[in-house]
């Protein structure tokens, strides 16, 4: 299988690689639905990443995305990051859309990642939007509660620049991404549980509008079902193998 799903990358004209929590795993970043070590064990990342959360408790939201962005400072770009940016040079227009919110496309050589839902080093005033500076990383090592910094124009609370559930995605960001999914050749969607919409819906759109979809996972998914190959196993494994 494998083998056909390479022959389909290798001919695509137009590419989309859609990727999320699990293509940052074997960098060592936990994904969303990982079992939380430490402290974050007890709670709930779908609790957490929440306007709710933050207002009712701002220091330990802010702290918990401290320790993300530390365990990101402290973690390289994988194989599959990099062939992820293999194919970015082998075809030209190709387009990555990630719901991660850490870095590692960029330092893999990923030119223009789209960030579906932000990123860990992009915090923002609360009250305004207006652009935050990133204090230096003060996450202790188990993550905990810490105080997040305030704007220094309007005395807000700095949060993190991420989309939390119930907010709307940068409109700009989603539309490009529909647009690329709605006019590919291929779709490889990369580490996705597909329970997070409207994220989840490109690889249906890519489908419907014709597209060859791979899909690489350890494990099944909701979006199985619209795939034309489900290849199974890990990013880092796989994502060199299909772009050798
Ligand atoms: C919104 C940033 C509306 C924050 C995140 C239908 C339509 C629209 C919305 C909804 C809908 N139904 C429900 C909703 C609401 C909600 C939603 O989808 N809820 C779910 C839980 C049902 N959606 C929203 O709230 C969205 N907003 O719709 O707003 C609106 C419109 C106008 C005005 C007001 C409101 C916002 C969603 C964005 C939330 N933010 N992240 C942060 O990072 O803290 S979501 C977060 O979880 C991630 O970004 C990611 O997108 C998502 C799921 O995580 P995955 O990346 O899939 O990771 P996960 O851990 O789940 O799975 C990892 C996978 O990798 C697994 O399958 C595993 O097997 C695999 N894996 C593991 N290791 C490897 C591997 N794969 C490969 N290699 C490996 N080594």
């Amino acid at each position: 299988m494998i083998d056909e799903a390479a022959a389909a990358l290798g001919a695509a004209g137009r590419v989309v690689v859609f990727t999320c929590a699990g293509i940052s795993a074997e960098s060592g970043v936990p994904t969303f639905r990982d079992d939380l070590t430490g402290l974050w064990a007890r709670y709930d990342p779908e609790q957490l990443a929440t306007p709710e959360a933050f207002d009712t408790d701002p220091d330990l939201v802010w702290g918990w995305y401290e320790w993300r962005r530390a365990r990101v400072r402290q973690a390289s770009p994988n194989a599959g990051h990099v062939a992820v940016a293999a194919i970015e040079a082998r075809v030209p227009g190709s387009v990555v859309v990630t719901q991660n919110v850490d870095d590692l496309h960029e330092r893999a050589g990923s030119t223009a990642p789209i960030h579906l839902h932000g990123s860990l080093f992009a915090p923002r005033c609360a009250a305004s939007a207006h652009p935050a500076e990133l204090p230096e990383s003060a996450a202790a090592s188990d993550g905990g509660r810490i105080e997040p910094p305030r704007c220094t124009e309007c005395d807000a609370l700095v949060r993190p620049g991420v989309v939390w559930f119930g907010e709307p995605l940068p409109e700009a960001a989603l539309s490009a991404a529909v647009d690329a999914c709605g006019d590919c050749d291929v779709l490889l969607t990369v580490g996705t549980s597909g329970v997070v919409y409207p994220a989840a819906a490109l690889p249906l759109i890519a489908a419907r509008a014709g597209a060859t979809v791979i899909q690489i996972n350890p494990d099944r998914t909701p979006l199985d079902d619209v795939c034309t190959f489900n290849l199974r196993g890990t990013a880092a494994q796989l994502l060199p193998a299909l772009v050798r």
